[in-house]
């Protein structure tokens, strides 16, 4: 039995005013909470230390850099790292990432317990568009402010488990699951924000949204016979409902815990890594089951062709 005790630490919403030390208070918090419930590794959701900006049309670059941080560690974030360290517990969270070089991603990293970073993952999907759209209700701006990701789909081993990180709109795509899966992954951690409406569709709500996002994350733990953690930064950011939903699901695709609002909350659970490994010896051994001689298409082509 190799287990970790997961905290997914759902996070209610930020608003545009709030400084980035005011939230990794609210992040300790959580990491304390944690610890009381005997945590491992904690997973925080995607772009969780500002208010979700892309919804925001900015023209000014320095406007735009605001939001992004140009170290990690750095001073607002250095007690989270410290916290993390002497609780001895892993942490992953996502932030915007401004390189010196100037390039601009949506990004996660993930600790060991003694709070050094050893691994980074950049988003590859990039939800949205890059103009202002009239057409939508509210705007979703990722495509103007970040680059795509330009790390692929790394796992890494970290506490005696093979781990990975995938962010929000990447949850949606199976090659991210598989890519992992290929590394023999059993863990994926993943943070979201996700618009509890549909800007381009009113009467898309909550419901539908929240089955989206659990049917795209079990169907990626169960075919790819890993854990799956989801953690939504949720609740309403400057008159904009974001959805909760977070969720731990089993290599089963099993939920095994779920968040139960829209605030701070912390979920948890006891997740065995060898629980992994009937599935991937059975039904999910790539190696005996695998046929890439008809999966050419996923790799030459983005957009469908259709033959008659
Ligand atoms: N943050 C993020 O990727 N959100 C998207 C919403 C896309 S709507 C243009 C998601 O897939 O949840």
């Amino acid at each position: 039995m190799r287990e970790i005790v997961i905290g997914g630490a759902q996070m209610g919403p930020i608003q545009k005013a709030d400084s980035r030390e005011a939230v990794v208070e609210r992040m300790i918090a959580l990491l304390k909470q944690a610890k009381g419930a005997g945590c491992d590794l904690v997973v925080f959701p995607e772009l969780c230390l500002t208010t979700f900006f892309p919804r925001w049309y900015m023209e000014d670059p320095a406007e735009v850099d605001f939001w992004f941080e140009r170290e990690m560690p750095n001073g607002a974030t250095k007690p989270l790292f410290d916290a993390a360290k002497q609780a001895g517990i892993a942490i992953s969270f996502g932030y915007a990432e401004l390189t010196p070089e100037g390039q601009h991603f949506n990004t996660s990293i993930l600790t060991d317990r003694e709070g050094n970073i050893v691994g980074k993952y950049r988003k590859v999907h990039l939800p949205g568009h890059s103009e202002f759209d009239t057409e939508r209700a509210f705007q979703h701006l990722e495509k103007r402010y970040f680059l795509p990701g330009d790390l692929g789909f790394p796992v890494w081993r970290n506490m005696d488990a093979l781990m990975g990180m995938c962010i929000c709109n990447d949850r949606r795509w199976p090659e991210v699951y598989r890519v992992m899966g290929l590394q023999g992954v059993e863990l994926v951690m993943l943070g979201y924000n996700t618009p509890s409406v549909n800007s381009q569709m009113a009467d898309e709500g909550l419901e539908k949204r929240l089955y989206h996002s659990d049917l795209s994350m079990t169907a990626g733990a169960y075919q790819n016979s890993t854990w799956v953690v989801g953690v939504a930064k949720a609740g309403d950011e400057d008159g904009h409902p974001l959805m909760g939903g977070s969720i731990i699901v089993d290599p089963n695709g099993y939920v095994v815990a779920r968040a139960a609002g829209e605030g701070d909350e912390l979920i948890v659970h006891a997740c065995d890594m060898d629980a992994c490994n009937f599935g991937k010896s059975t039904i999910f051994d790539f190696a005996r089951h695998r046929r890439i001689e008809h999966y050419g298409r996923i790799c030459s082509q983005t957009g469908v062709e259709r033959s008659a």
